[in-house]
């Protein structure tokens, strides 16, 4: 088991860090439309908040497989409410977005996270932007936008292979300027990726410790969980149904002693992480 890592500008609460996420979108597969609406939204993060998330990440693209993309406006005028509102409330919001302009004007209302599923990739502008901010920066291995990923999902060694393009990607964050203390890598589970290629990247995650970068790992809910817990029919477990799954997997994950997990059951996932530093850690 590793020893928790720290990353600057973050809170380090001695165990697992809990990321809530706030979908503001009508399409998440998670939670599509549910807080579409900004008073929603923010109700729904300070309930998370309230639940004991550490970080808050807000975001206005959904990215679930096939998903088109909003325009720059859209996903501006859906995610700034929602950041300035929880930013005043207190919460580390972290804003969840592939494009410096929307990141610009969240950094601005009070974001204190870049979450990029692009890893630097879309819009290396980014990059800049965030190296600039003094912000930390979460870099997840991505292959391409959410339209055609699946078609992506073709690997000689999953592990090895994600461990080589997204090294390219930290390379390019330090070199914009973003210091290695304020790096977060996550290898992006279901992005370009089958069931079996979480899995995999899941069991053999202590290979990613080459990459000397705390991990988040965003599991929470899923499609691979949900075929895991198919039905007698084959129909894949809903969403929404799919929370103890991903609970079980925070327990694993914070006993591995990954830094964070990227959650919608935000109290549960939270007193597993308790649970485990605990159970594992000294007190
Ligand atoms: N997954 C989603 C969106 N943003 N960000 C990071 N860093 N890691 C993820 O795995 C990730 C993400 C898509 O899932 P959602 O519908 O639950 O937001």
């Amino acid at each position: 088991m590793q020893p928790l890592s720290r990353v600057t500008g973050l809170p380090a609460p001695g165990r697992t860090v809990i990321v809530g996420v706030v979908n503001v979108t009508p399409d998440s597969f998670s939670d599509g439309g549910e807080f579409l609406d900004p008073d929603a939204a923010i109700r729904h993060g300070l309930e998370l908040m309230a639940e004991g998330a550490d970080v808050i990440d807000v975001g206005g693209e959904s990215t679930r497989p096939g998903a088109v993309r909003p325009t720059t406006e859209v996903e501006l005028r859906r995610v700034l409410p929602v950041v300035s509102a929880l930013a005043e409330a207190g919460a580390v919001v972290s804003i969840d977005t592939m494009r410096p302009v929307v990141a610009a004007a969240a950094i601005e209302a009070g974001a204190r996270l870049v979450n990029d599923v692009s890893g630097g990739r879309a819009e290396p502008d980014l990059l800049r932007l965030v190296a600039e901010a003094e912000l930390p920066y979460i870099c997840m291995h991505w292959r391409g936008h959410s339209v055609d990923m699946e078609s992506k999902a073709d690997y000689v060694d999953v592990v090895a292979d994600v461990i080589a393009e997204v090294s390219v990607q930290l390379e390019a964050c330090v070199a914009a300027g973003i210091t290695p203390d304020r790096l977060i890598v996550d290898p992006g589970l279901g992005f370009a990726k089958t069931g079996e290629h979480n899995w995999e990247l899941l069991q053999r995650l202590d290979e990613l410790d080459v990459l000397g970068v705390p991990l988040l790992i965003g599991a929470s809910r899923k499609r691979f969980l949900g075929t895991l817990l198919a039905g007698p029919d084959g129909a894949p477990r809903t969403a929404r149904e799919r929370d103890a799954a991903s609970v079980a997997l925070t327990a694993l994950l914070a006993e591995r002693g990954v830094w964070g997990v990227r959650v919608h059951a935000v109290r549960d996932s939270r007193d597993a992480a308790d649970v485990v530093a605990r159970f594992v850690r000294r007190p």
